[in-house]
């Protein structure tokens, strides 16, 4: 018998309510409500808008009565970004976007409350100045009044699920994405929390990814008119869902999620924490089953999706699909950027940008947009290959296959110089691994399906997935030599 969940899925280039079918043997999904996810910017801080995503949350319930009955519901986002509550449940403040500048210089501020080499020892993170820690620094230096008038701390997808069911928790996955856990144990780390003297009241109950949060509260059934319907902790965040639905067989892999961040990297029962993970700045990341995802986050399809809305401002629209096109047609590997160089996180004129990284490099200079698409193509995907060496020096193993899924398998070219670059083949999709792994995790979470392994079975048996086969070895190796020299 076919069983129905609802999967909410936010991503930087929108929002969605998706249906999620199993009949046994395949999971097949159907989007039912889209909705944009734009961030606001008010008085110069940059913030989620958040009532609005919970009124698109209402409208997605309300759609998917259509699909009768639904089992449950599950929610995931991105990593770090959080709201907080005071003790009588009510929401502080919108909740703010980490590509907003408060950040900025607190990741050397915090060397100042705790040991560097201590700080990655114990939570395994990946210094990035994105990651909530980083963003609480900035409360405690600026606004330490919010701070104290908070109850809990609740990271996005919590605090929707706290929306709809009025249970106040920390799901794993998304709470190893703050740099404030212990990451081998796998709960808040005292001593961070400590060091930073944050209120240890705001940190909820950790509970395992895949797990029951609570049921739509009384008053949402009333108001939209629907039925009890238990809400999942699915993996919160998004990149251990898309993990969940990656087709591999074997039991050590290379995974590449591939949306507006590229997330590479390997799963692992237990953290590796060491001199050299530190030195490459690894991060120790958890998903179901407690496995750790030991990856590198990189800047993904970002620089492409910000110089497409570059080109609109200039008068210039370009689809997707017509950019891929003028970028297959452009000359290959003239010129590279790092993508994870600074200059290129923030929002606006990115095709500048890139020419100006070139220009000081002393590269060839990418004029067109073909040129600049195929130049940030390659850029990533020399990347992706930099990455792979760190993963392979800590973990010792040899990987045969790169596993990519999410948004950027739509680029035949990108997963082409993905395999051209990194020397191996490279098997692309499914598109939709962030929505089929939340789908999945919450019929794992009913027991419909009984094991990881089991759905990333049924996701080979269900979905399009391609291969491709690297080329060129000559040019790309040499290729390859010339990207590490202009490396930041
Ligand atoms: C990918 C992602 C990534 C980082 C970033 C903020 O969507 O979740 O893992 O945490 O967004």
């Amino acid at each position: 018998m076919e069983k129905k969940v609802l999967a909410f899925d936010f991503g930087a280039s929108g929002g969605r309510a998706m249906c999620g079918i199993f009949d046994g043997k395949k999971i097949t999904i159907e989007e039912l409500h889209r909705f944009s996810n734009d961030p606001v910017i008010v008085n110069g801080t940059m913030y989620w808008d958040v009532l609005r995503l919970f009124f698109e949350i209402k409208q997605g319930l309300i759609k998917a009565k259509k699909c009768g009955k639904i089992e449950s519901i599950g929610i995931d986002t991105w990593g770090v970004d959080f709201g907080l509550i005071d003790k009588e449940g009510r929401l502080l403040e919108n909740p703010v976007h980490y590509r907003d500048k408060r950040t900025q210089g607190m990741l050397e501020k915090s060397f100042r409350r705790i040991d560097m080499e201590k700080f990655y020892h114990i939570t395994g993170n990946q210094f990035m100045e994105i990651n909530t820690v980083f963003q609480l620094l900035s409360l405690m230096e600026k606004r330490e009044d919010l701070l104290m008038k908070a109850d809990k701390l609740l990271l996005m997808p919590d605090l929707f699920n706290y929306f709809l069911t009025g249970e106040k928790k920390a799901e794993y996955s998304i709470a190893s994405t703050t740099q404030l856990l212990d990451a081998e144990k796998r709960t808040w780390s005292d001593e961070i929390i400590h060091a930073f003297d944050f209120p240890e009241r705001i940190f909820p109950e950790i509970i395992p990814t895949g797990t029951k949060v609570g049921s739509l509260t009384k008053e949402i059934c009333e108001e939209l008119s629907i039925g009890k319907t238990e809400v999942v902790a699915v993996a919160g965040h998004d990149t251990q869902c898309a993990l969940a639905a990656v087709p591999a067989e074997e039991k050590d892999f290379i995974f590449l999620s591939c949306g507006t961040w590229s997330l590479l990297g390997t799963e692992l029962s237990e953290p590796i924490i060491n001199e050299k993970s530190r030195y490459y700045n690894v991060t120790n990341e958890g998903g179901y089953g407690r496995k750790i995802s030991f990856l590198k986050n990189i800047i993904g399809l970002w620089c492409i999706q910000e110089s497409r809305r570059q080109w609109i401002r200039e008068g210039k629209e370009f689809s997707f699909g017509e950019l891929e096109e003028l970028a297959k047609a452009a000359p290959p590997l003239k010129c590279f950027i790092d993508p994870d160089a600074p200059e290129f996180t923030p929002a606006g004129n990115v095709p500048e940008r890139i020419r100006e990284f070139c220009r000081r490099t002393g590269q060839n200079i990418p004029g067109t947009p073909g040129e600049i698409v195929r130049c940030i193509n390659e850029s990533l995907a020399m990347k992706y290959r930099y990455a792979m060496e760190e993963i392979q020096s800590c973990t010792g193993k040899n990987y045969q296959t790169v596993y990519m899924v999410g948004g950027g398998t739509q680029s035949a070219l990108l997963c082409q110089c993905t395999a051209d670059a990194c020397r191996c083949a490279v098997s692309a999709g499914p598109v939709e691994a962030t929505v089929l792994g939340n789908v999945a995790l919450q019929f794992l979470a009913m027991g419909d399906i009984s094991s990881l392994q089991e759905v990333r079975e049924i996701i080979r048996g269900s979905q399009d997935i391609k291969r491709y086969i690297p080329h060129g070895k000559k040019d790309w190796d040499e290729a390859y030599e010339r990207f590490k020299k202009i490396l930041v």
